[in-house]
């Protein structure tokens, strides 16, 4: 079927009428596809007029939410993960579309929504807080868990739904609501999710705009950065994006919760199994053709195990089916854009004026249209460069070689980046060294699994350049509330802590 055909359908299923709301006038953006590199159609988009507009709308429907027993706020998420299940296909259709993931990937996407659905459901019955012993007799020291506001979602084009939903999952049963920034190049699948999380409000009554979404550029952006109605903003992107708003949101005091680049690598050992290392590797390096922010990017590998981990990864990559990420088969579909090609192309000719030497892959292949599909590359590389240490969003794997473990952890932690890490090792002191104090210093540290495809109970999220911020699982959901610290006296006296005397 036609990719425009099929995105509009998708999109009618899932209750987005877009030819009446482009002709209501306004600003729109052009969707396309990378699976071709053709425009579809236009899509309506905001400036930052709307933007305003929209923090107005939202931070109105959070004064009702927040007061809506967290609970009964779960039974919205419980609805809205409803009506992601049954419109899986239709959103990974669109995912497909706009992003060129191959079908699992893009399925898995969704998957992940559902996930973070249950997750939050179960959590609306879990935001405890604490009861702490006072140090004064008949009082009572506790803290409550409050809904903060209006949540700011800045997205990226390579997750487009489900970044979305980890936060905006939490958002909600938190008692807040959301204003999400959707990435120009991903406006289908963002007004499919948007309709649907509204289908889902309408539903169990909750009230309107609890998600207003605006598909803008940067500039229309910006009222998020500033607005003081905007207490959280939660950004998904590059390091460079991150270092635009961060500033602006930290002049207002504003909280940020940034998961910017990653640079992720895989240390493997002399004891690794090789099997599992190789599987482990390709997946997280040529999956989703290198655009996770999860994607390794590094190997570090024991001297006496290189010969033989490169040509097992270079004889896997040099049969990956890379091609239509619709066709049955296909493991490795397009690059997003030229620009992403074109940043790979100068990544390779800087790799070897480094000294580094091309194993394998780097070309672009001839698939369909003007598709921008490359075969991942795997790089030797004699050193760490300035290339090696910075984050290029395509599938350049490269290769360092080591001696001892800690030259290993070094060169490991020696980049500006600090998300996702793992190691390949069967010796159980290397995993515990990795996992220790002075061993990795990501946010997420594995043992015989690649850096990316993370679960939604755990928390997502890293350090240093990374941002710092927490997502998704575990206890990330303080993030999103605001915490008051409660002391009750219920004696007939008012002593004074730390035994202070007044008068
Ligand atoms: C991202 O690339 O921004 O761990 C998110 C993973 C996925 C999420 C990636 N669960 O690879």
């Amino acid at each position: 079927m036609e990719l425009a055909e099929r995105a509009r359908a998708a999109l009618k299923r899932c209750g987005v009428d877009l030819p009446a709301a482009v002709l209501s006038g306004g600003r729109t953006v052009l969707a396309r596809t990378p699976v071709t590199g053709e425009e579809l159609f236009p899509v309506p988009a905001a400036d930052a007029a709307a933007v305003t507009d929209a923090i107005g709308k939202a931070h109105e429907a959070f004064l009702t939410w927040r007061t809506v027993p967290a609970p009964v706020r779960g039974a919205l998420v419980k609805r809205f993960g409803e009506l992601l299940t049954e419109h899986k296909a239709d959103l990974a259709d669109l995912v497909g579309v706009e992003v060129g993931k191959i079908r699992s990937e893009a399925l898995g996407e969704i998957q992940e929504m559902v996930d973070i659905c249950d997750y939050a459901v179960g959590l609306s019955r879990q935001l405890q807080g604490r009861t702490m012993p006072s140090e004064r007799p008949g009082h009572r020291l506790m803290e409550t868990w409050h809904p903060i506001g209006v949540v700011a979602v800045i997205s990226a084009f390579n997750f487009p739904a489900a970044v979305w939903s980890w936060n905006t999952a939490l958002a909600l049963v938190c008692g807040n609501s959301v204003v999400w920034k959707a990435s120009e190049l991903t406006p289908l699948t963002s007004h499919a999710c948007s309709a649907l999380l509204a289908r889902a409000a309408a539903e169990c009554g909750a009230p309107e705009n609890l998600n207003v979404l605006v598909v803008g550029d940067a500039e229309a952006a910006a009222p998020l950065l500033d607005d003081r109605r905007v207490p959280v903003v939660s950004a998904t992107g590059s390091e460079r994006m991150g270092g635009e708003v961060a500033p602006r949101v930290a002049a207002r005091f504003g909280r940020l919760i940034l998961e910017l680049g990653g640079n992720n690598a895989a240390i493997v050992t002399p004891s690794a199994d090789l099997d599992l290392a190789v599987r482990g590797i390709v997946f997280a390096a040529a999956g989703t053709a290198g655009q996770r922010c999860t994607t390794m990017r590094r190997v570090i590998v024991h001297e006496s195990r290189a010969e033989e981990l490169v040509s097992r990864i270079a004889a896997v990559y040099a049969r990956l089916p890379v091609g239509d990420p619709f066709a049955e088969g296909t493991l490795v579909g397009p690059l997003i854009s030229a620009s992403a090609f074109t940043s790979m192309q100068d990544a390779l000719s800087a790799a070897a004026a480094d000294g580094g030497t091309v194993v394998t892959g780097g070309e672009r292949v001839d698939v369909v249209g003007d598709g921008y599909y490359v075969r991942p590359a795997l790089v030797r590389m004699p050193a760490q460069t300035a290339l090696v240490q910075r984050e290029t969003f395509a599938p350049i794997l490269y290769v360092l070689t080591y001696n001892t473990f800690e030259e290993a952890v070094a060169l490991h932690n020696g980049v500006p980046q600090g998300l996702s890490s793992s190691i390949f090792t069967t010796d159980q002191r290397e995993a515990e060294q990795f996992l220790a104090a002075d061993g990795s210093d990501c946010g997420i540290v594995n043992v015989n699994i690649g850096t990316s495809g993370a679960e939604i109970g755990g928390a997502f999220g890293g350090e240093k350049n990374t941002g710092g911020g927490r997502e998704s699982g575990s206890d990330a959901w303080r993030g999103y509330m605001r915490r008051a610290t409660n002391t009750v006296n219920y004696s007939r006296e008012l002593p004074l802590a730390q035994g202070v005397n007044f008068g």
